[in-house]
């Protein structure tokens, strides 16, 4: 798979927030042999400790988890200094997720300053900071800060999206996308304000925002779908995909790519199961295309069919 001119040796990589805080956690998603990329955690200009523990929760029978983890970072100095000191093939995106307008648009001018030569991943949808709706949801404020990104941005940018749940609201997120050079957008984050309880304790399983947090997993897979088909349906050709959301199998992933998705994240999963999640589902993923009789996944990208 491509993004302009980066190319990608496997389809799956890390969601940012999952096993990209530290540098040595960033260091063995690159270090693995099955992922094409890396994302890094959302940066603020300064770091975070995040939200009170507990702030992240696995549901039973790996239906899902829940967070509120509230955007914990090591601040964007710390990120910078990371790419810039890697030596690596594979193509590395630099999350950011400032608090304000003014501080994404901060770090877009340190960014476009920079010697760094990756993808940069501007997340409009964290849904776990108190006091901070997920800006994608605002359409208006969606293309105010695109507008103003894009006066003085150059290099290849693209959008960390919250899950749609409206044709409607399909329809206004891309319109505003097709308006920019974006490229690529990645869909979903998690469903945000889920609530899990404790049938033991009937308690909340976390503890920010009263038990409020974002649900991933398993039991987001059919949202992320519809969410990758329906953007890829009304986006123009050369903005990408990624797709993000309830990947635990190699069956996922190519429902992923079947919807459209050009590269494939794992969040919760790799979280329950650690790195070696990318070698089982690249397996999973080519027996399903040995199957089939497939030898690219290029024969199965946007090949969704539907019932006549
Ligand atoms: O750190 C978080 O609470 C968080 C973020 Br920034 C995000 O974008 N998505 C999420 O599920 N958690």
């Amino acid at each position: 798979a491509a993004i302009q001119n980066f190319n990608f040796d496997h389809i799956l990589l890390n969601a940012a927030g999952v096993m990209c805080q530290t540098k040595e956690e960033l260091d063995t998603v690159l270090a693995s042999n099955y992922t094409g990329a890396v994302v890094t955690k959302s940066a603020t200009p300064a770091l975070r400790e995040g939200n009170p523990t507990p702030r992240y929760y696995e549901m039973a029978q790996n239906l899902g988890t829940i967070n509120s983890m509230g955007l914990p970072n090591a601040g964007f100095d710390y990120y910078m200094d990371y790419v810039s000191q890697k030596q690596t093939n594979k193509p590395i995106f630099f999350s950011i997720a400032g608090l304000s307008k003014q501080d994404n648009l901060d770090m877009l001018r340190q960014l476009e300053a920079s010697d760094f030569e990756g993808l940069i991943e501007l997340n409009l949808s964290c849904p776990n900071v108190p006091g901070k709706p997920q800006t994608a949801y605002d359409f208006e404020a969606t293309e105010a800060i695109l507008t103003e990104a894009f006066a003085f941005f150059t290099k290849p940018l693209g959008v960390k999206l919250p899950p749609y749940f409206d044709i409607v609201h399909f329809d206004m997120i891309a319109a505003v996308l097709n308006k920019f050079p974006l490229a690529f957008v990645n869909t979903i984050n998690s469903i945000g304000n889920g609530l899990v309880v404790d049938p033991q304790t009937d308690t909340v399983v976390i503890k920010p925002k009263a038990g409020f947090g974002g649900l991933g997993g398993t039991i987001v897979k059919a949202t992320a779908l519809a969410n990758v088909r329906a953007l890829r349906d009304r986006l123009r050709d050369d903005i990408k995909i990624i797709g993000t959301g309830g990947v635990t199998t190699g069956r996922d992933v190519y429902d992923h790519v079947l919807c459209g998705a050009d590269l494939v994240e794992v969040g919760s999963q790799l979280a329950v199961e650690g790195i070696g999640v990318f070698e089982r589902l690249e397996n999973e993923l080519a027996d399903i295309l040995t199957a089939k009789g497939y030898t690219s996944l290029d024969q199965v990208r946007g090949q969704l069919k539907t019932i006549a």
